[in-house]
């Protein structure tokens, strides 16, 4: 049985002041029955992770590099990441997949980073508006599973986040049968490509999650969580979301 996850990626967003946001998520999720995760920038793993104290709720980067240290200014390692308090990190986000040109093959390099440094990698893939209208979502998604997934991905190390980039922060919801769709056919290809793990291996939808259509999201069969950028921002958004999945 796969536990639920509820994953929030604050972007380029957030400062010491919204520290009081993971106080009101502790507070209002004490004993949480689903996985709770949330990714702010680098420079606030650290105070995040000290302000969650023991509370379950788990700290993830948004990148690392490939590399464990070197000539890469502004880059940050696996293992730093790790050091500063985060126990997941993102890899291949479009976001960075457009902004910084990274390719599957990068990304893969980032997740095995990622592995060996004990580090939970969220591998995110998704399909351009331009690739859904050609008709080749499942062909794109499914190139972008082939190349970016560690071959030894396990339940444990790996999670997978499906995020039509049409839908990443426009408002714009895939709708329940597009998401059924795709995620059926990464769980078939990971039972492929991964037979021992693809029944572990978390599916995370990603793309205008929120309060009002988290619950219908999470009714989709092989939907094991979300992404949620935008409304994880604050616990009052993010809390209902959560709530959703429990
Ligand atoms: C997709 C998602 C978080 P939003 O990028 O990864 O963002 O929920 O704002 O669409």
């Amino acid at each position: 049985m796969r536990r639920k996850l509820a994953a929030g990626n604050w972007k380029m967003n957030g400062s010491m002041s919204a520290m009081s946001e993971v106080d009101g998520l502790v507070k209002a999720h004490p004993d949480p029955s689903v996985d709770i995760l949330l990714c702010p920038p680098a420079t606030l793993i650290w105070s995040m992770a000290s302000m969650r104290g023991e509370h379950p709720m788990a700290v993830g980067a948004q990148d690392c590099h490939a590399a464990v240290s070197g000539a890469h200014t502004g880059d940050i390692s696996a293992p730093m990441l790790r050091e500063a308090g985060a126990s997941h990190v993102i890899v291949g986000h479009s976001e960075r997949r457009a902004d910084h040109r990274e390719t599957s093959e990068e990304v893969l390099t980032k997740a095995e980073a990622a592995h060996a440094a004990g580090l939970v990698a969220i591998v995110c893939l998704g399909e351009t508006l331009e690739e859904r209208e050609a008709g080749r979502t499942l062909e794109v998604v499914g190139a972008q599973l082939a190349a970016s997934v560690p071959a030894s991905a396990t339940g444990t190390d790996t999670v997978i986040a499906y995020e039509p980039v049409w839908a990443i922060g426009t408002g714009k919801v895939a709708t329940t049968d597009e998401i059924a769709e795709v995620h059926a056919f990464l769980r078939a290809e990971l039972r492929r490509s991964h037979p021992s793990s693809a029944a572990e291996i978390r599916l995370l939808y990603g793309g205008s999650v929120k309060a009002s259509n988290a619950a219908e999201i999470f009714a989709v069969p092989d939907v094991d969580g979300a992404l949620v950028g935008g409304a994880s921002l604050t616990a009052e958004q993010f809390s209902p979301i959560i709530r959703a999945l429990e």
